[in-house]
């Protein structure tokens, strides 16, 4: 089994081919990353070595680059994490989210019809779906809430589910969609919410609080993320859409008060700021169909997976102070 892992450099796609790697040991895992400013090659540091695993340093949205590596590996299962990712980014300069989230999605599912490649996943995100009333704690996303999108960045990734959608109704394309609520865990890079206040909060920072702190994020341990992508492409129904999540929601204020109890670090650290433009109130998501059809449920807690990340950013200081000095740019991995 050949598995073609995009963005396997990033967040969430590198703890995937980290967990692939590790339960699957007889299948092979092609990462193909683009190395924006939010791809670290450290990241995969730990499967550098494996006989398993190959690293190509590539654009999803280069057609002729990605078919020639579909020629060359003849995946089995395409899993897509490459994005751009950061609503913020996306508020400053939107066109790089509609080329990479919506153009790139397009050329991996060409690749896939070209190559007869009998599994795509697309890995969304419960934005796509807007936000909900702070004073409604009893709606939650389904996965028949009609798509009602906030920033670009989510434009950009509604956008790829419909034309992933598109392409299963007008081809026959055999995929399958994944929209999970806020990570968090280990190699989170520290531009978002949870590693920007562990990483400022060592460093006696300011801890910079969009508005009143009292939007509220539902937030899923990564690991279990990774096992609900897993339990997907081995058994879900080709052209559903999957809602992931843990109900466990939280407010922003809450979740910064937390990092800096568990760091030992003061309250006045808290510096509330402008807030962000169309600013997602609550994000909640309702899991069961997940549970249902695939038995899944998430198997980490937040109170521990917290304490999990907060120590992993203790012990892996290089990995994100690389990342604050620009230095994470000149690892020499994967480059002969
Ligand atoms: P990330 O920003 O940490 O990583 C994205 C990776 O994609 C990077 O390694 C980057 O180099 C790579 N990439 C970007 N553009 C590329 C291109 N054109 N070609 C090839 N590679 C490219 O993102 P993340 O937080 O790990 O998110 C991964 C996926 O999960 C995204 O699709 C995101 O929309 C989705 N998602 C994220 C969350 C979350 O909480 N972080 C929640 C739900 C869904
Ligand atoms: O400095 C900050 N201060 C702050 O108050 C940052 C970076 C964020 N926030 C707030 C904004 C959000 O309400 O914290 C919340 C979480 O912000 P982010 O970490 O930027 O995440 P969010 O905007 O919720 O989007 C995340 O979850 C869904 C991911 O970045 C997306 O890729 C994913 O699709």
């Amino acid at each position: 089994m050949t598995i073609i892992v995009t963005g396997g450099a990033g967040f969430i796609g590198g703890n995937f081919v980290h967990y692939m790697l590790k339960k699957y040991p007889d299948y092979r895992i092609v990462c193909l990353d683009a190395l924006t400013y939010a791809g670290n090659r450290e990241t995969l540091r730990d499967v550098a070595e494996n006989p398993d695993f190959r690293f190509v340093h590539g654009d999803i949205t280069d057609r002729e680059g990605v078919y020639r590596l579909f020629a060359e590996e003849k995946p089995d299962i395409v899993v897509n994490f490459a994005a751009e990712s950061h609503v913020d980014r996306s508020i400053e300069n939107p066109s790089v989210f509609l080329t990479t989230n919506v153009i790139g999605t397009q050329v991996l599912m060409d690749a896939c019809r070209e190559y007869n490649v009998p599994r795509y996943h697309q890995v969304s995100t419960d934005e796509v779906y807007g936000d909900l009333p702070l004073d409604r704690p009893d709606l939650f996303f389904t996965e028949d809430t009609p798509i009602h999108t906030s920033s670009p960045y989510s434009a950009s990734k509604a956008s790829a589910d419909l034309l992933v959608l598109a392409y299963c109704r007008t081809f026959g394309f055999p995929a399958t969609i994944s929209r999970c609520s806020n990570n968090y865990g280990p190699y989170h890079f520290p531009e978002k919410l949870i590693p920007l206040m562990i990483t400022n909060a060592l460093a006696d920072k300011p801890l910079p609080v969009y508005g009143n702190g009292e939007n509220i994020r539902d937030w899923l341990y990564v690991g279990d993320h990774c096992r609900a992508i897993d339990m997907i492409i081995h058994n879900g129904k080709i052209g559903e859409v999957y809602n992931v999540g843990g109900h466990n929601e939280m407010k922003n204020i809450d979740i910064v008060k937390l990092i800096c109890r568990e760091l030992g670090k003061p309250e006045t650290l808290i510096t509330y700021v402008e807030d962000r433009k169309g600013h997602d109130l609550r994000y909640a998501i309702d899991p069961t169909k997940i549970g249902k059809e695939l038995g899944w449920s998430p198997e980490t807690k937040f109170s521990d997976g917290i304490k999990t990340t907060i120590q992993w950013y203790l012990e892996n200081r290089k990995w994100w102070e690389d990342i604050l000095s620009g230095e994470y740019k000149k690892s020499s991995l994967f480059t002969k």
